[in-house]
């Protein structure tokens, strides 16, 4: 059985960065054209009033230009919640991105952790480790970590380190040629509660047997990557099936517009970094 004794984590603030003007030449294979920088602002803003409504303060990163990717703020940090000892204290884990292009992303948010988390609780992936955050999902008392085109074995060992030093499990999970999972939590979210939601290609592996599995139907494949927060679980818009049996279960869902950062393969939780 899953050991999750801990009360499910309330999120007070949440890193975002919006998409900037040369959005569309990130890295994508997605094929679904190119994202209109117009629509995607609107679905940014509307993300960040989702959150909001959740109860998060926003800390809102300027747009950079440098990294058309650099939107996908979850990809470039990890944030822990210590389960050591009576006191809960954040620790951040910067990342080192697996696709070359997005290395420099780390630089332009170090200032901001650095000034939101003391720094002896601030981490570092070293090389040659890669690790994107979308490979990350943190269930209960364990974390769940990808092997994939972006994240390498170096990098989920470190990673596994990090965490059993501040008091959880892990598991890690090779998605490489599975199909439609750039990183894992494309295929997979944690509700709270011992339940996930989880892609065909994940289900029935046996490190997922100890949780409740909400599978996800392969035409909304897309949608398994929403994020419970605090009281609510935002999902992609559009994906009518998901959302229904999510409601079925008792949860309160917003659904978001994701079409253009969808073209761009980005996942709604690589938009936020929540702790
Ligand atoms: C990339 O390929 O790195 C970006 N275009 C999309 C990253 C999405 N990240 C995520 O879902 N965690």
């Amino acid at each position: 059985m899953n050991q999750n004794v801990m009360p499910e984590p309330r999120f007070t603030t949440a890193i975002l960065r919006p998409p900037s003007p040369n959005f569309a030449e990130g890295l994508t294979t997605a094929e679904l054209g190119k994202p209109d920088y117009r629509r995607a602002l609107q679905q940014h803003a509307a993300y960040c009033e989702a959150l909001e409504q959740c109860g998060l303060t926003l800390i809102r990163l300027p747009a950079d230009r440098q990294y058309p990717d650099a939107c996908f703020v979850e990809d470039v940090a990890v944030m822990v919640r210590s389960r050591v000892g009576s006191q809960t204290a954040t620790h951040a884990v910067l990342t080192r991105p697996g696709a070359f292009s997005r290395e420099g992303e780390v630089q332009g948010i170090r200032q901001t952790i650095d000034d939101l988390i003391p720094g002896e609780l601030v981490h570092q992936i070293e090389p040659p480790a890669t690790i994107d955050g979308g490979d990350v999902c943190e269930a209960g008392n364990n974390f769940f970590i990808g092997i994939s085109e972006r994240t390498n074995e170096t990098g989920a060992t470190q990673l596994a380190a990090l965490v059993s030093g501040l008091g959880y499990a892990s598991s890690s999970i090779d998605v490489r040629g599975l199909d439609g999972l750039l990183h894992l939590k494309s295929g997979l979210a944690y509700l709270g509660d011992s339940r996930l939601v989880i892609t065909d290609p994940l289900a029935g592996r046996d490190e997922f047997t100890a949780y409740q599995q909400i599978l996800v139907e392969a035409e909304e494949s897309y949608a398994a990557n929403c994020i419970r927060v605090n009281d609510w679980v935002l999902i992609a818009a559009g994906f009518p099936k998901l959302e229904a049996r999510l409601r079925a279960l008792g949860c309160q869902t917003i659904a978001v517009e994701m079409s253009e950062f969808q073209k761009m393969d980005g996942g709604l939780s690589c938009l936020s970094l929540r702790f």
